[in-house]
């Protein structure tokens, strides 16, 4: 069995060897090795390219240990270092906390705006601004209250003044999804600065239909990759920028509900994971303008049973996705991991997977998957976001109304 060793502060240490199966615990092999044998919820479905999906599992072979760092967050959604190695985390119902290396958690955060904490809303993602050192930005990401029951992802950014009890000043809202819809559902929320200093911010469709419909509709923002300045405003060089009837802030359209993102560090590209229906989880590199699809071409079927709206996998002009998950992981937060600390997983994608209790890891050639892999799924610990520390380890944040940040560093 996975071995669970208790210390006084540190709630939780796996044994990697445990985990990555190397002859130390036949039950942990098991689990984490039956990913691919699992039935297909839409087996008659028919990839596109060969190793599109259900690549087969490559053992890196790597002995980890997990440690838990901090505990006692409410369902925590995202996670930022500072330059100084503490931690800013989101907590969904509205709270933002700094963490410090040893777990100490801080006051909330005073100064965020409300919230609509429901669902799946509530504070999402925050990332600080590359230039952080000198303005001492974050920004967060959010589902925001309207009238009646209806609301939108948002984004905002304001000056963090540090202390006792930390606060952000000068809050600007720079980022209204629209239409608001009444919904609790979908809300993406990922940010992801580029290195020409645009920010990218991941949508959802909110899932009803009359959000899902409106996935492809180039006059609103629902199931879009946005790119926006760090003010708000929109780079003259977004691809509907001066098109009539087209939102400029859109990148990319055709989308579910993006909720893991990252830049290829080699090609500097954006990569996304979007939770798909019912065997349609998709990974996509969201290319300049292009159409990815949701819901006229999709894998999987609904999630009560019937076929998805389109039918169909395929049509011309709509993109494929690079790789898909049926059945699904439920992705949230993704990293390409490029530290020092675990040699053997230079280049690996990693991606938090919350209906599979598990960290994914994708071996890449080029812009194509070779091989999956998956730890701590006997954890059964919802994974919701990743982040690669400054030293090189591996953070996560587990979803749970007790969550944690677990750090992954090679077992001693
Ligand atoms: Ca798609």
């Amino acid at each position: 069995m996975t071995k669970f060793r208790s210390a006084a502060r540190a709630a939780l240490v796996l044994t990697g060897l445990g985990l990555t199966g190397l002859g130390m615990a036949g039950g942990a092999l098991a689990a984490d090795a039956a990913f691919n044998q699992a039935p297909a919820n839409a087996p008659d479905q028919r990839a596109a390219f060969a190793g599109q999906t259900r690549a087969p599992e490559v053992k890196s072979n790597v002995a980890f240990q997990v440690t838990s760092v901090a505990q006692g967050l409410e369902n925590p959604w995202g996670l930022a270092f500072l330059p100084d190695g503490r931690m800013l985390v989101t907590e969904k119902p509205g709270r933002l906390r700094i963490v410090t290396a040893a777990g100490a958690l801080s006051e909330p955060v005073a100064g965020l705006p409300a919230v609509a904490a429901k669902g799946q809303g509530g504070l999402l993602d925050v990332a600080i601004d590359p230039q952080f050192a000198s303005n001492g930005l974050v920004y967060w990401s959010y589902s925001e209250p309207r009238d009646g029951d209806a609301n939108n992802t948002a984004v905002a950014r304001g000056k963090l003044v540090d202390g006792a009890t930390p606060r952000i000043e000068n809050v600007e809202v720079i980022f209204h999804q629209s239409p608001s819809l009444a919904s609790a559902l979908h809300f993406g929320g990922r940010l992801v600065f580029a290195p020409d200093g645009t920010l990218y911010v991941t949508l959802g469709e909110r899932s009803i239909t009359e959000g899902r419909m409106q996935a492809q509709d180039l006059g609103g923002l629902l199931g879009k990759v946005v790119r926006i300045n760090p003010d708000g405003s929109i780079p003259k060089d977004n691809p509907f920028v001066g098109k009539p009837g087209a939102r400029p802030e859109i990148w990319s359209y055709g989308h579910r509900n993006v909720q893991a993102a990252a830049l290829n560090p080699k090609t500097k590209a954006l990569w996304t994971i979007e939770h798909g229906a019912r065997g349609g989880d998709e990974l996509n590199i969201p290319k300049k303008g292009h159409d990815y699809g949701w819901p006229t071409i999709a894998y999987g079927i609904e999630y009560r049973g019937a076929p998805i709206t389109g039918g169909i996998t395929q049509q011309k002009g709509m993109e494929q996705p690079v790789y898909y998950w049926d059945p699904v992981i439920a992705p949230s937060g993704m990293i390409f991991y490029t530290g020092d600390l675990f040699p053997a997983w230079k280049d690996s994608l990693f991606v938090g997977g919350l209906r599979s209790t598990s960290l994914v890891r994708l071996s890449l050639k080029g812009d194509r998957v070779a091989g999956e892999e998956r730890f701590l799924t006997d954890a059964k610990k919802r994974i919701r976001d990743v982040v690669q520390g400054p030293e090189g380890a591996i953070y996560l944040l587990t979803d749970s109304p007790e969550g944690e940040v677990l750090k992954l560093t090679p077992a001693k």
